[in-house]
């Protein structure tokens, strides 16, 4: 068993994984309810805590009127870890989270320049909201202590923390990709952020060109000594190991999911209800960077060349609600319905509807049966860094059936040679592709599902991990074991990071 392994690297030690969001949003009532977050990153170390029994949980909990000292245990029904939640401000959260981190560092880690927004008061405000991670962080630490930050939302969280405790091991794990230097560079606060990262241990991505980019900027842009070979960045009194893992999936709960009778049952209602041969599948967060509007247009495009097809498949699209406060996924969504709607009127005949769009978070079960009722996943982010639903689609053909279209700009791509490859912005690709996916013989699709299936379950998410975590550096009695976690010494840490 995986999870088992990961018990025993830990060893006494206690995990404390950091990030913006929880795994739950906490919903207040009358009573308290608790709505799962949909997202990679919790997907991915949900199952961990569950695995494991214990470890705690720092993130802001959704809601910015929360008491700060609040503790939940989680998941409600059969608790393993504790959810610490950091209290923050509708000002801390439209500044840091809506500006900075979605307008500014979102859209500039998956190349879209042009969507960049850049503000001065919004990047004081994801200092400040850094800063409030630090406090809480600092007020929880226990002796041997692993601190793992997630994600880009918290990037100067490593450098307060490290100020604090020069001995905290602390990880720093980058979901999204990190882009070339020349994109990087446009943000004014590149120096400052790079420092704020290079206060960890150790810092991972998902592939080689994202660490390698990253390194290229430390070098760049603070004129450090980097080592591209090694992957480290060597500082005054330290080094910092930069890392490629490829995030993975509990293959294992995917695998057991769809072979689960209620699964397959779901999965055949679902064939039934759309009453056509074969079925298409999409399932994304609703954000520019996953390609949906793209994507629609080329299965359009197909439908247009391919009159033989009509009739015969269903494109169904699963799109979960995100950042419905932001214009621009506003606009965006009014896009998409457009265009289903324009698909639809176009080519809807006796009672055959060409796209179902489900603009919703469907529960776990009803996920897995999407994955097993599909011929095909078209997975067609612009870009990506790495893309679960492509992994979790794969892990669920457990006979080794149907099969993957892949954006080559996903980071999924590097590890699954055999999906069928497309650049999600060439249209007529997409549509050829759909073709051709649709259209492979028996033999091949289940050859290239089967090996992906084995990388999958291969490197899944207890892989991931036993990597990550085996990357930390971890002395006998390391983490909260200086007296210097006083309040001085974080305004110390937050004055350095605010003379930048
Ligand atoms: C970021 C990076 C990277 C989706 N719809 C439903 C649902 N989901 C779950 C999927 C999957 C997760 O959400 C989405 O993960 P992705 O990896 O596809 O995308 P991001 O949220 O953008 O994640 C990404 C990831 O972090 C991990 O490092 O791969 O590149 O952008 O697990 O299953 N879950 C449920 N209902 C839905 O309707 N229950």
């Amino acid at each position: 068993m995986p999870f088992r392994a990961i018990t025993e690297l830990l060893g006494d030690r206690r995990l404390v994984v950091v990030s913006n969001r929880a795994p739950v949003d906490v919903h207040r009532g009358v009573e308290r309810r608790f709505v799962p977050t949909v997202g990679g990153m919790v997907s991915a170390l949900m199952p961990v805590f569950k695995a494991a029994g214990r470890g705690l949980w720092i993130a802001w909990s959704g809601e910015s009127s929360q008491k700060s000292q609040e503790r939940i245990p989680l998941p409600a029904d059969d608790p393993s870890f504790m959810l610490r939640c950091v209290q923050l401000s509708e000002r801390d959260v439209s500044g840091s989270y809506y500006g900075l981190s979605n307008r500014g560092l979102w859209p500039l880690a998956h190349y879209f320049v042009g969507r960049c927004q850049f503000r001065l008061e919004q990047w004081h405000s994801y200092r400040h909201v850094n800063e409030l991670f630090a406090r809480v962080v600092l007020e929880e630490l226990r002796p041997k202590d692993l601190v793992w930050v997630q994600d880009f939302h918290l990037a100067t969280l490593p450098g307060l923390l490290r100020e604090a405790r020069r001995n905290l091991p602390i990880g720093l794990f980058w979901h999204v990709p990190f882009p070339a230097w020349a994109v990087f560079g446009i943000l004014p606060w590149r120096r400052p952020l790079l420092e704020g990262m290079l206060g960890s241990d150790v810092i991972g991505f998902h592939v080689q060109s994202y660490a390698r980019n990253f390194l290229a900027c430390v070098e760049r842009f603070l004129g450090l000594p980097v080592d591209y070979e090694r992957g480290t960045v060597t500082l005054k009194d330290r080094q910092v190991r930069v890392v490629a893992w490829p995030i993975g999936i509990d293959a294992e709960g995917f695998e057991t999911l769809a072979r689960a009778p209620d699964v397959q049952l779901r999965a055949a209602r679902i064939r039934r209800q759309l009453g056509s041969q074969q079925m298409i599948l999409g399932v994304d967060r609703l954000d520019y960077t996953k390609g949906i509007l793209e994507r629609l247009q080329g299965y359009e495009r197909f439908l247009e060349q391919s009159p033989a097809f009509r009739r015969r498949v269903t494109f169904v699209q699963i799109a979960v609600p995100s950042r419905e406060r932001v214009d621009e996924y506003r606009r965006m969504k009014r896009e998409i319905d457009e265009s289903v709607g324009r698909i639809s009127g176009r080519f809807t005949s006796d009672g055959w509807v060409p796209v179902r769009y489900l603009y919703r978070s469907v529960p776990p079960l009803d996920l897995a049966a999407h994955y097993v009722a599909a011929d095909l996943a078209l997975v067609t982010p612009l870009r990506d860094g790495m893309n679960l639903v492509a992994k979790e689609y794969v892990a669920s053909r457990v006979y080794d059936d149907g099969m993957l279209m892949l954006s080559e700009f996903a980071g999924a791509a590097e590890g699954l040679p055999e999906a069928v490859r497309v650049n999600p912005y060439n249209i007529d690709d997409v549509a050829s592709q759909i073709r051709a996916a649709l259209t492979m013989p028996r033999e091949e699709s289940s050859e290239r599902m089967r090996r992906m299936r084995a990388r999958v379950k291969r490197e899944d998410i207890g892989w991931w991990l036993r990597g990550f975590l085996g990357e930390f550096p971890l002395p006998s009695g390391a983490g909260a074991t200086r007296g210097d976690t006083d309040a001085a010494t974080l305004r110390r840490a937050v004055a350095d990071v605010a003379n930048h």
